[in-house]
């Protein structure tokens, strides 16, 4: 069978790929997706993988077959591509992450879809289109087992930061509410053999590679033994992990030894009432700043994902946070509007504040439900003011020297200076401006009172 996979692409991450410079390459590293599925298709088929980031579906090409994955943001564009192929009579299967929570609604375009991961799925599915004989819903297994090998010459190695993308976990036992892995995988963690996981790194030709596990520590036992067992490799590469690992100095001394140069860490909030409310360990900036300050110490470097929206957060939430970013040290930051994706604890809580269900703006730049305690055109302005200010040049030149004075010096500075570049280009490729809404409404204040005098 001739086999067609597609990634499609929506909102801002429309086609950039196609541009010179600030197109996305940096934060586009797996195409691990497709190219498991592909992996798991038997050799005698031919298979085409699309990435429309950075290339064109073939609209008019042959194809018995065509398998789309679908985020959430991504879920519309999926459905045009679904309605082009299927009025051409090409089945269209799909995958992944919104058709698994929203079944029904994916069956009204697709022939069939895949519920959960590809493994324990595909390979039957496209036997079944083989045959003819093919059903409507296929459910996936974690622990069938993840391929030891992947096709990646199928991918566009040159529109990618690198092709070396890998996991070494799958899922998560924790249940924040807003996340949809925790979903996806029903708060459950596999972990794969390390000697695989292993196998597969020595793979790689260049140095750096990627882990996109969502929490590659969650097991102590299991990180410290792939950690030994990478060490040898003389590898770099970068995952994410939770900012306990601040307070496990032999684990920090296993990851330095394994490569590890950086580490994504959800802190979400920074406002001193989330804070509070959070059931974590670590309750307030100063303790935060003491992490990344050990962290730093073994030469890892940490992005933070900082989310905005929460229903205590004020117009003042947005200052506090910028200014308590510079305190604690982070070396990057990726800015969210909270959004209750489909599938998750949070979308039940928020079921009946939702007002905008165009998935297209679930991509963490909208607000898709009226926030509590202040406007949504202040909640998107407030996100991009601080996107601004963390990436204004003068402040990336400061952690840039910061970066010089960890161990490793040189090469630990490369990653995070390649990153705050690539974020710090996306504020013009995406007109991200805002302004501090706080400030605004003081302004607002001051000027009404004025009038008010003057007319007095
Ligand atoms: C790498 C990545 C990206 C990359 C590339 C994505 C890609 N196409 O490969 C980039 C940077 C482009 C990206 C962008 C975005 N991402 Co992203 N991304 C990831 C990440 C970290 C890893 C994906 C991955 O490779 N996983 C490993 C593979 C093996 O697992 P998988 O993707 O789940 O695929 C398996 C199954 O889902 C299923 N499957 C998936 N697709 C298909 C298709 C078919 C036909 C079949 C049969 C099966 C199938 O089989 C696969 C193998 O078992 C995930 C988090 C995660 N751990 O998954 C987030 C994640 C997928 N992204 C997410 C989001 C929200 C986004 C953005 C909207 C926002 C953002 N982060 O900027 C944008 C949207 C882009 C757009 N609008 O076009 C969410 C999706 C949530 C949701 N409900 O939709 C996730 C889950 C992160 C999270 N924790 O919330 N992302
Ligand atoms: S946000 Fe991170 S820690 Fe929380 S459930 Fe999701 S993957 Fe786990």
């Amino acid at each position: 069978m001739r086999i067609l996979l597609i990634s499609p692409s929506s909102g801002y991450w429309w086609g950039i790929g196609r541009h010179k410079i600030f197109n996305g390459k940096t934060f586009r590293f797996s195409m691990l997706s497709l190219l498991t599925v592909a992996a798991l298709t038997p050799e005698t088929d031919s298979i085409t993988i699309i990435d429309e980031q950075i290339e064109t579906v073939p609209f008019d090409e042959d194809f018995d077959l065509v398998g789309i994955t679908v985020m959430t943001a991504t879920a519309p564009r999926a459905y045009e591509l679904c309605s082009h192929f299927t009025a051409r009579g090409i089945p269209v299967v799909l995958g992944g992450f919104h058709p698994t929570f929203n079944q029904k609604e994916a069956l009204r375009y697709a022939s069939s879809i895949v519920i959960g991961p590809a493994y324990g799925a595909w390979t039957a599915l496209v036997e079944d289109y083989r045959n003819n004989k093919p059903k409507k819903i296929y459910r996936g297994n974690p622990k069938a087992g993840i391929p030891a090998r992947l096709p990646r010459h199928l991918m566009k190695r040159k529109g990618y930061i690198t092709g070396n993308a890998t996991l070494a976990t799958l899922g998560c036992t924790n249940t924040c509410r807003f996340c949809s892995i925790t979903a996806f995988y029903s708060a459950k963690k596999y972990e794969r053999p390390i000697q695989d996981v292993v196998s597969e790194v020595k793979s790689f030709k260049p140095k750096f590679f990627m882990f996109v596990d969502d929490n590659l520590t969650q097991n102590r036992e299991y990180i410290i033994e792939l950690c030994k067992a990478l060490a040898p490799l003389k590898k770099k590469w970068i995952s994410q992990a939770s900012v306990e690992i601040a307070d496990d100095e032999e684990l920090l001394e296993h990851l330095q030894k394994a490569g590890c140069a950086g580490f994504f860490i959800g802190l979400e909030s920074l406002s001193a009432q989330a804070l509070d409310s959070q059931e974590k360990t670590i309750k307030s900036p100063e303790m935060y700043k003491q992490a990344i300050r050990k962290i730093h110490r073994y030469g890892i470097f940490i992005e933070s994902g900082v989310v905005f929206g929460f229903d205590t957060d004020t117009t003042d939430v947005f200052a506090h946070t910028l200014k308590v970013l510079e305190q604690i040290g982070l070396d990057a930051i990726q800015v969210s509007i909270l959004t209750p994706l489909p599938g998750t604890l949070l979308h039940q809580d928020m079921k009946d504040r939702i007002d905008d269900t165009n998935w297209e703006h679930y991509d963490y730049k909208y607000a898709v439900y009226q926030p509590a305690l202040m406007t949504k055109e202040e909640l998107k302005a407030g996100s991009q003011w601080v996107r601004r200010g963390f990436y204004s040049p003068p402040r990336i030149l400061k952690r840039l020297i910061r970066w010089l004075a960890m161990p490793g010096a040189v090469f630990t500075a490369i990653y995070p200076l390649v990153l705050n570049i690539a974020y710090w280009g996306r504020l013009g490729r995406f007109h991200v401006r805002g302004y501090d809404p706080a400030r605004q409404g003081r302004r607002h204040v001051r000027r009404v009172k004025e009038i008010q005098t003057e007319i007095s």
